[in-house]
């Protein structure tokens, strides 16, 4: 019997792939600089019995309609934003994620991210290599404080609930705001369920991590930022589409809020000349949430796993729709 063919959207280490070529029969995109091109993931999505996709693989009607063969897709993050699960499922599609391999790695970015905003550890390093620390004064490079401060949690998922933890290592009061009540953070962490607009105007760090959705979708706007305290800072690590960031952008000019911590927006990747990079009290990273080395070994592991368990067995580890 033939193998199942596979077609990943990015070159992988071939370390990793090459045990799974015993039993699948893997063809990768070749260049390692950039994106797959949409017309030639159309034209390999027709012949593909599986998919390997990252968010930047929009997995649509189109792509759908004529991949006669498809029969599973297999996402590079625990986000699934790129796909249409919805159509997926109606043509019979299983897609999985990789959720829990990324957990703590990437609230452990997020919560330095939310140490370098406060902290102003960005402006500090630079202002050391230009070779301008000539002197001492008590405010130089003056940040705010973390310790004892209260985080406001937008998105009390599996990383929410591990942001919640570091921050009580902090000694900071945790408030969270979700769609459903999340009893365990409350009776383990001590989180307080708070509502949105309540957890706005009280929070000193908002962080955003809800997934994106057509209910999260531009839920930060101008009314959200002047609900904010004027020192409070924001912290996104889950989606640039729940900002709106002319608004944001806006926010920080005015004093609305003191600072922005962003590992992700609207439109990735950014150029040099975005708005919210012209802004000092700005830190940007390029979407490196989950970027380890272990974890994004095992997070490309687990989709290997799912795809290959799935044309064994019929089922996957990771699920995101009912087949
Ligand atoms: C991805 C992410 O790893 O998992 C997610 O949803 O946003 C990141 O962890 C990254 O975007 C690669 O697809």
């Amino acid at each position: 019997m033939s193998k199942p063919s596979v077609y990943i959207t990015r070159k992988l280490p071939e370390d990793l792939v090459e045990s799974y070529r015993e039993v699948l029969d893997i063809e990768m995109w070749d260049r390692e600089e950039e994106p797959v091109e949409r017309s030639h993931l159309l034209k390999k999505s027709r012949t593909a019995d599986a998919l390997l996709t990252m968010l930047s693989d929009k997995v649509d009607n189109e792509l759908l309609d004529g991949a006669d063969r498809l029969k599973m897709v297999a996402n590079l993050a625990v986000g699934y934003d790129n796909i249409d699960v919805e159509a997926a499922t109606d043509h019979g599609v299983q897609v999985t994620n990789t959720p829990d391999v990324l957990t703590d790695t990437t609230a452990d970015l997020v919560f330095g991210l939310l140490m370098a905003t406060a902290r102003r550890l960005m402006e500090a390093e630079q202002f050391v290599k230009e070779g301008n620390w000539t002197n001492w004064s008590p405010l130089l490079l003056a940040g705010t404080d973390i310790h004892h401060k209260k985080i406001g949690i937008v998105g009390m998922g599996r990383i929410g609930q591990s942001i919640a933890k570091r921050a009580k290592g902090f000694d900071m009061d945790v408030l969270y705001h979700n769609r459903s009540r999340h009893r365990e953070a409350e009776e383990q962490l001590g989180a307080v369920y708070t509502e949105f607009e309540d957890l706005l105007e009280s929070a000193d760090y908002v962080v955003c991590m809800a997934p994106l959705t057509e209910e999260t979708n531009g839920m930060f706007r101008v009314e959200q930022f002047k609900k904010m305290k004027k020192e409070a800072i924001f912290i996104n690590g889950s989606r640039g589409q729940l900002v709106d960031e002319k608004d944001l952008y806006d926010a920080l000019v005015e004093g609305e809020i003191a600072g922005a911590g962003l590992d992700v927006f609207e439109e990735e990747p950014i150029s040099a000349d975005h708005l919210l990079l012209q802004l000092e009290q700005v830190v940007a990273l390029p979407h490196i949430g989950s970027a380890t080395k272990e974890t994004r070994y095992k997070m490309m592991e687990l989709c290997l796993e799912n795809i290959k368990h799935y044309f064994e067995e019929g089922r996957v580890q990771t699920p995101v729709n009912d087949i």
